[in-house]
């Protein structure tokens, strides 16, 4: 490991498949964020760039990285193609781009139909937020802290279901 490797450890990478696909992808960036997770990122093409995706995901490696976010449009095959050169879970996130006309399906059908024992972890078209939860639940087995935040957020999550169920009644005069 070089010297700058080492000074600048990281869980996760997240890759894009192009910089049209960034503002698709944000909410992954803001979750990990949110959780404190040091990570980093960069564009990168299956189909244009390949060299530099392999080149990454070895970079990564040695950086500590314990899980890349891919996020890919059309012939979506960014995340397959990570999953063919490194070990580590490869979460893939099919994106409905503008320039898609099959909404999507497209990149969900090329991102998660990956041939055995190369899986693409693959959440739903334009999912980026489940993928970074998805990434923090693999890094929550080994770290306390992240464990917690989840439980933590989960409970967030029930009492707005309870409130919405109060609301059903009180608010709109629906029958309990
Ligand atoms: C995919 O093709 C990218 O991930 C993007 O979603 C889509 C269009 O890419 P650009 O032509 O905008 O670079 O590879």
């Amino acid at each position: 490991m070089t010297e700058s490797e080492y000074k600048n450890p990281i869980d996760v990478g997240i890759m894009l498949g192009s910089g049209s696909d960034l503002d698709l992808m944000e909410p992954a960036r803001r979750k990990l964020k949110d959780y404190e997770i040091p990570f980093a990122s960069t564009v990168a093409s299956g189909h244009r760039t390949e060299e530099k995706v392999k080149r990454t995901a070895k970079e990564w490696e040695k950086r500590g990285c314990k899980v890349i976010i891919a996020g890919a449009g059309l012939a979506a095959h960014l995340a397959g193609v990570l999953s063919s050169v490194t070990t580590l879970p490869i979460i893939g996130v099919p994106l409905c781009s503008a320039k898609s006309t099959l909404g999507g399906l497209d990149s969900l059908l090329s991102t998660v139909q990956m041939p055995p024992e190369i899986p693409v972890l693959t959440v739903g078209i334009n999912r980026a937020e489940n993928a970074a939860i998805g990434a923090i639940q693999i890094l929550a087995l080994n770290n306390e802290r992240l464990a917690q935040l989840l439980k933590n957020n989960r409970r967030v999550l029930v009492a707005k279901v309870d409130q919405a169920a109060e609301e059903l009644a009180d608010k709109h005069g629906w029958p309990r």
